[in-house]
Parts: structure tokens; sequence; C-alpha cells
């Protein structure tokens, strides 16, 4: 129904086909002297069936609570979630702040299971290189330890798995109406999130020439190889795959941070605002000069470390200088 809904970018050069997998520097650490203890973030696929129970449950919670923040047209918490995206849509994609945000976003979405559904267990993460020749063998969409599988009929609403009969009430792009979590698999759009577009992206050299690469492969594989609602650039996150898919990509561009961290800890680059074809293909609303004016970046086009990110208040404002570090204080956890 969607299917336009993400562009994919022009690739200017094949050269870098050639270059090897990254050799990723982790830092590995249970404690650490900046932010406490810190939490692993696991591949799906490592989780145990009880811990995969734990995260599912957690998840059917969430959509169950009643919305607490005012958004319109918000009944559950879940909603509350996924309007924090809608309403910052035209300002957290096609931009330079669009990794630091959805980084605040995953932040944002662990703390509510945290602390309004009592989880205790880690934020997993959708290894999608590992399903990029096969998608729909993916244990992801297992009935019972999963996400439950594709859509069915005119609807493509999902059939089997915890959210089967889950109703959304926000969407699609910016109305308001009841629905299903819809999906249409697509086997050649996770063509995208195999090693050759990864070593595509690793082998930009500074975060000005990343970011737009991270954003047209691995970022548009999962959400095109899923399809139905995780297609719609405002209301993806309805489908909780969302936040699974959203984790892998912050892990992508933390790897790429750790390659050579000095410097990519304090590298920030990108437009403030889409270009006018973005907003115009993606049908969404234009930005206005309020936010223009609160945006940190002193009335300038360029995204600085200063840029304020902003959930609406599910936690509080940050900047991006506050999320370029995963164990900088704010952000307590490390990938495994
Ligand atoms: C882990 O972190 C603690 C506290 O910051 C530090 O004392 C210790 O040396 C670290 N261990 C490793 C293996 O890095
Ligand atoms: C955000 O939501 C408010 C209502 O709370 C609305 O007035 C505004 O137009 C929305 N902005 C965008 C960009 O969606
Ligand atoms: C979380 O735990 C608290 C304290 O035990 C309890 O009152 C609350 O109902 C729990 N919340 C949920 C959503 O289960
Ligand atoms: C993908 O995996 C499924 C389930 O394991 C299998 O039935 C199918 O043949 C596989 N497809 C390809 C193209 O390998
Ligand atoms: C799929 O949809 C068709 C109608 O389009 C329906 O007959 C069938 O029962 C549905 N299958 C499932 C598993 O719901
Ligand atoms: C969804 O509804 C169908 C039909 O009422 C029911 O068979 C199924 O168990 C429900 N699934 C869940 C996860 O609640
Ligand atoms: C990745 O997918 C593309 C098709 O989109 C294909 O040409 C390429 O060979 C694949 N790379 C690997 C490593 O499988
Ligand atoms: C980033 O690297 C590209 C080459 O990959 C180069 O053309 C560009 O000038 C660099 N940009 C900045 C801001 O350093
Ligand atoms: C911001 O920069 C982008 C890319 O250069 C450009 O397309 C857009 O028109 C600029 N927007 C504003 C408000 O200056
Ligand atoms: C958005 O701004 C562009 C100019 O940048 C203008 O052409 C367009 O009509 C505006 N769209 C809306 C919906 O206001
Ligand atoms: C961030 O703001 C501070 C004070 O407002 C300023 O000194 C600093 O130069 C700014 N940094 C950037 C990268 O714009
Ligand atoms: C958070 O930032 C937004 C702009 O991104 C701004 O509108 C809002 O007032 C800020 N909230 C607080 C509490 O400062
Ligand atoms: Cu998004």
């Amino acid at each position: 129904m969607y299917a336009s809904v993400f562009t994919i970018f022009t690739i200017a050069t094949t050269a870098s086909f050639a270059i090897a997998a990254p050799q990723v520097k982790e830092r590995s650490n249970t404690t650490s002297a900046s932010c406490g203890t810190v939490s692993q973030r696991k591949s799906w696929v490592d989780l145990t069936n009880d811990e995969k129970t734990a995260y599912l449950d957690a998840e059917v919670c969430l959509m169950s609570l009643p919305a607490t923040a005012g958004f319109p047209g918000a009944q559950t918490r879940w909603d509350d979630l996924q309007f924090a995206h809608i309403n910052s849509t035209n300002v957290v994609h096609d931009v330079g702040g669009f990794l630091p945000w959805h980084r605040l976003y995953m932040y944002t979405h662990i703390t509510m299971l945290q602390n309004e559904c009592n989880y205790t267990g880690v934020q997993p993460y959708w290894e999608e290189l590992l399903d990029s020749s096969n998608l729909t063998a993916s244990s992801i969409f297992d009935p019972v330890y999963g996400f439950g599988g594709d859509g069915n009929g005119t609807d493509e609403c999902i059939t089997d798995g915890p959210f089967a009969n889950v109703t959304l009430h926000l969407g699609p792009i910016y109305e308001v109406t009841d629905h299903c979590i819809s999906r249409s698999l697509n086997d050649n759009a996770i063509k995208w999130a195999n090693q050759t577009y990864l070593d595509i992206v690793f082998a930009a050299q500074n975060y000005s020439a990343a970011w737009p690469l991270f954003s047209s492969w691995p970022h548009t594989a999962g959400h095109a190889a899923i399809a139905g609602v995780m297609l719609d650039v405002t209301c993806s996150p309805g489908d909780p795959i969302f936040f699974l898919h959203h984790t892998n990509l912050d892990r992508l561009w933390w790897e790429w941070q750790a390659m050579d961290l000095t410097t990519r800890l304090t590298d920030m680059d990108g437009q403030n605002v889409p270009t006018a074809e973005y907003i115009a293909e993606m049908g969404i609303y234009n930005v206005t000069d309020s936010w223009l004016d609160y945006d940190g970046d002193n009335g300038g086009n360029v995204t600085t470390l200063n840029h304020t990110l902003s959930v609406l208040g599910l936690v509080p404002n940050a900047t991006i200088a506050d999320v370029m570090d995963i164990q900088g204080g704010l952000l307590c956890y490390e990938y495994v």
C-alpha cells in the first residue's frame, strides 16, 4: 500500500565493494566508570525461550496500558510511543539527526518497558545479515517465540503470534484509524542488509558520508522486507519488529563508530531539514519555523552535537552529544 514510502538513495561509487568486513573493536565490560551497570543488547537468536517470552509479554503489556501523554488519537501507551515518532517524522528522517534520534527512541522504548511493564531483560536486536538470503526462514517470525509471521488477505493483517489481534489506533501516515498490524514479507528487500551493502556503509570515512548510506541500505532493508505497517514512514513503530530492526541499525552505527572511536564519538553532520523532494514524496508535513528556532543549531541547516532530540517528553529532551556514546552516562549498554 505504501510501496514508495522509503527512498532508496543513489550510490555514487562501487569502489568500496572490494573492502573487507570491518574489524570491530567492541568495548566489552559489564560495568563502566561513566555509566554504571552496562546492559547487554543481544541478538534475538541468542535469547532463551524464556527471555523471548518475557520481551514479547512486555510489548503486549505496553499495548494494554492506557495512554497518559494526552497525544491526539492515542489510546494506549503503545500509541503514545508511536505518536512520538509520527509527530517527529519530518525532523528525524532524511537529516543528520536520523541515527541519534532513533538511538534515543530505542532508549525511550526500553525505558518504558522497564518502568511501566516491570521488564528486566535486555533489548534484543534483529541481526538482519543472518536472514539476508532467506527472510521467511527467520526465527523472528515464530508464532510462539517470535513476532508472528506474514500478513494475509487484502488487509495484509498478521494472523499468528502474540500481536495477531492487536488494534493500532494511529495511522496510516497522520490519520487516526483502527487497524491491524499488517505485513507483506519481501525476500528481495532484505538483501539490502547483506554483506555487500554493509561493506559500502562501513567504507564511509566520516558521518557525513555514512548516515545516508545507513539510511539507504540496512535501514530500508528491514522496513521494506517486513512492509505493511513497517513501510509507513510515520507509523512504522506500530509493528514491534520496528524496535528489533532499529536496535540493529543502532548496533551497526555503533560498530562503525567503534572502528575509530576517538573521532567518531564526536563526528556529526548532515542537513537539519529534509529535502523538499523527500517531504513531498513521503507526504509528510513541512518543518515549521518554530521547530527550527528550537533545534539547538543556531538557526543553521547543519546538524551539530548541540542539536535537541525530543520524544515529546516520554523521556527528557537530550542533545545529540548525549547519545553519541552508548556508555556515555545517559545510555549504558553494549552490543554482544
Ligand atoms: C571494566 O570496568 C571497570 C570499571 O570501570 C574497570 O575497573 C575494569 O578494568 C574494566 N575491565 C575491563 C576488562 O575492561
Ligand atoms: C504534532 O502534533 C501536534 C498536536 O499535538 C500537531 O499540532 C502538530 O501539527 C504535529 N506536528 C507534526 C509535524 O506532525
Ligand atoms: C509492576 O510491579 C509493580 C510492583 O510490584 C506493580 O504494582 C505493577 O502492577 C506492575 N506493573 C505491571 C504492568 O505489571
Ligand atoms: C528459506 O527457508 C525456508 C524455511 O526453512 C525454506 O522452505 C525455503 O526453501 C528457503 N528458501 C530459499 C530460497 O532458500
Ligand atoms: C487468509 O485470508 C483468507 C481470505 O482472504 C481467509 O480465507 C483465510 O482464512 C485467512 N487465513 C488465515 C490464517 O487467517
Ligand atoms: C486472535 O484471535 C483469534 C480468533 O478469535 C484467536 O483464535 C487467537 O487465539 C487470538 N490470538 C491472540 C494472540 O490473542
Ligand atoms: C547482496 O544482494 C545483492 C542483490 O541486491 C547481490 O547482488 C549481492 O551479490 C548480495 N551480496 C552477498 C554478499 O550475498
Ligand atoms: C567525508 O568523506 C567524503 C569521502 O568519503 C568526502 O568527500 C567528504 O568531503 C568528507 N566530508 C567531511 C565533512 O569531511
Ligand atoms: C537544508 O539542506 C538541505 C540539503 O542541502 C536542503 O535540501 C534543504 O532545502 C535545506 N533546508 C533549509 C530550510 O535550508
Ligand atoms: C512545503 O514547502 C514547500 C516549499 O519548500 C512548498 O512548495 C509546499 O507547498 C509546502 N507544502 C505544504 C503542505 O505546506
Ligand atoms: C554548542 O553550544 C555551546 C554553547 O551554547 C557553544 O559554545 C558550542 O560552540 C556549540 N557547539 C556546536 C558544535 O555548535
Ligand atoms: C524539547 O524539545 C522540543 C523541540 O525539539 C521543544 O519543543 C520542547 O519544548 C522541549 N522540551 C523541554 C522540556 O525543553
Ligand atoms: Cu523512524
